[in-house]
């Protein structure tokens, strides 16, 4: 039978054990010893039969009163403990965060020069207030070809060398874009100008040779809005080639050209000083103000709206941006190759870092 005494001489033992406890393992054990199962607070409950019931309610609350003094005591045990282990540890632990980054995976790595430049190109667009918008690889003919001002037997169809599937039952026919801009007529099916979106991606046409693989990679712009004119579309392609090829200046040259989906068209050249190869033309993209008839095909109506449009092979500015010869080795999945001319992972392009420095 416990006494009043007992109880408190119990109480002293227990908080002096807690207070001793060095660490948070000896502390476990205090609790365990004490509140635990078959503690020696837990086990004074068991004695509680055989008192007499009057005395019952009194020692069970002393009892109780004494469970949570301990179970206090340990939490504000546990607490200081727990801070001394984190300070110890920050104490020893030290980072030295100007060691140079260790060999791993991620170092050895390569990024893709084609990926590396569709990284800058969208650095560059974004900055200009463009937003990136995708579309799939499989589409129809409708938002191919039809959309875009090129009707059946139109001749540039042609010129697609387009990869048709089997027909459907119904005759249509779906097909890898040859180019990005269903995914410009998504965009202008879908929201109410003004629009100023960017269409990276893979097209493919069944053409192969030394400058041609039946995939390759387009960069497309469009801006539509209500008064967007030539003189937009000149200063975009300026601030971009400035930016991507990281001059000061550029000599642009705007040659007429003929594309179904832009009335007037132009073939832009620039000079290729840009390059350290001055005296040169390099012709480096299409463009022109989009077809009325292509704003009227997307539910625009074109006396309200009006803009321009332009598209890039992404292959053919990595060659000129980096001086890398072969196309065909883009696509060879050549590991020495990609070594010498991939990116690492750490060469973000960034407008404020300088864009491939
Ligand atoms: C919409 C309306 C107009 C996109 C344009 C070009 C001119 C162009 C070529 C560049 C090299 C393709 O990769 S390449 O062979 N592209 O010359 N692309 S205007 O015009 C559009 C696009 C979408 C709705």
């Amino acid at each position: 039978m416990s006494s009043g005494s007992d109880l408190s001489r119990l109480e002293e033992i227990l908080l002096n054990e807690v207070a001793e406890a060095a660490d948070l393992s000896a502390l476990e054990a205090v609790r365990v010893s004490a509140l635990g199962k078959k503690g020696r607070v837990s086990e004074l409950m068991t004695t509680l039969g055989k008192l007499p019931p009057e005395e019952r309610k009194g020692f069970g609350a002393t009892v109780n009163t004494l469970k949570s003094k301990i179970s206090d005591a340990l939490d504000a045990r546990r607490t200081t403990l727990e801070a001394a282990a984190l300070s110890a540890r920050l104490a020893n632990e030290r980072e030295d965060v100007t060691l140079p980054v260790r060999m791993g995976p991620e170092l050895q790595g390569r990024i893709h020069p084609v990926s590396q430049v569709l990284d800058e190109c969208i650095e560059i667009f974004a900055d200009l207030g463009f937003e990136v918008a995708e579309g799939p690889d499989i589409e129809t003919d409708e938002l191919n070809f039809t959309k875009l001002n090129i009707p059946a037997e139109h001749p540039a169809r042609q010129e697609h060398d387009t990869f048709y599937f089997h027909p459907k039952p119904d005759g249509s026919r779906l097909l890898l874009r040859t180019h990005t801009s269903p995914v410009q007529i998504r965009a202008m099916q879908s929201r109410k100008p003004p629009i100023r979106i960017i269409a990276p991606g893979r097209v493919y046409r069944c053409d192969s040779d030394q400058t041609h693989t039946p995939m390759f990679h387009q960069i497309e712009g469009l801006v539509i809005d209500e008064a967007t004119h030539m003189g937009h579309l000149k200063w975009v392609l300026e601030e971009f080639a400035k930016a991507f090829f990281e001059v000061d200046n550029v000599t642009m040259r705007f040659r007429a050209s003929h594309f179904p989906f832009t009335e007037p068209s132009m073939e832009v050249d620039i000079d290729a000083s840009a390059i350290g190869k001055p005296g040169q033309w390099l012709e480096i993209l299409g463009c022109g103000m989009v077809h009325p008839n292509v704003l009227a095909n997307c539910g625009l109506d074109p006396e309200k709206y009006q803009g321009f449009a332009f598209g890039m092979g992404l292959d053919r500015i990595t060659m000129l941006k980096y001086g890398l010869p072969d196309l065909r080795a883009f696509f060879s999945a050549d590991l020495r190759w990609l070594r010498h001319y991939g990116f690492s992972l750490l060469d973000q392009p960034t407008l404020g870092g300088g864009l491939s420095t």
